[in-house]
């Protein structure tokens, strides 16, 4: 593989978290894109990533990563493929108060399922405390059905610890070579 060094890379739509998340764990003041949201905006959200995020994070004694965000949006893709180069992760990061969370989380796994073969995927649902209608095991399971066999778990981007269970999770995984489960459930 190409030496890109542990990079993980977070993906997720409008306000999903992925700003949020990266801040929440990095040791550094992230690189950051954000600009006012001319509209949309509230009290809560009144930023938005034009371009990426970046940091990077010391997770572990000395295990340096390198953590990116992209937006999700289709009309930014010609990104994708630049950022996932050489990832060995990808966070798919959904709110859990869309409608099409589940259509959504699916695209983006096959998207970047094929921009990135080698790398391991989490799926980190934010957001569930205000969806209290919101229920995992269903999620997992419409996804599961969709050909996406991936750990799937609930995350607060804003709690430190929250995220990094979520990416010691996606290493795990891919250190014991499980990538996104694509060819034996004919997702492709
Ligand atoms: N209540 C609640 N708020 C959350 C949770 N996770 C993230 N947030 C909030 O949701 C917002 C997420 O915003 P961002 O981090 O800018 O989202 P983003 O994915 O970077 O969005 P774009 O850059 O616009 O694509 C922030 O205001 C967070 O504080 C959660 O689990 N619960
Ligand atoms: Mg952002």
């Amino acid at each position: 593989m190409d030496n890109y060094g542990n990079k993980l890379v977070f993906v997720g739509g409008m306000g999903a978290g992925k700003t949020t998340a990266i801040r929440a764990i990095s040791d550094t003041e992230p690189v950051s894109t954000d600009m006012p949201l001319s509209t949309d905006a509230t009290e809560e959200k009144s930023l938005t990533t034009v371009a990426l995020d970046y940091s990077s994070v010391d997770l572990d004694e000395g295990e340096l990563l390198h953590v990116y965000g992209v937006p999700g949006q289709k009309y930014l893709n010609f990104m994708w493929p630049m950022v996932c180069t050489g990832a060995i992760g990808i966070i798919v990061l959904v709110n859990a108060c869309q409608n099409d969370a589940v259509d959504s989380t699916a695209e983006l796994l096959r998207d970047f399922g094929e921009l990135a073969p080698e790398a391991s995927f989490v799926v980190g649902v934010t957001k569930s405390d205000l969806a209290p209608e919101f229920q995992l095991p269903v999620f997992r399971d419409a996804l599961n059905a969709s050909g996406y066999q991936v750990p799937v778990m609930k995350v607060d981007a804003r709690v430190t610890t929250q995220v990094e269970f979520l990416i010691r999770t996606l290493l795990s995984y891919q250190h014991a070579g499980s990538q996104l489960n694509l060819a034996t459930t004919g997702a492709r």
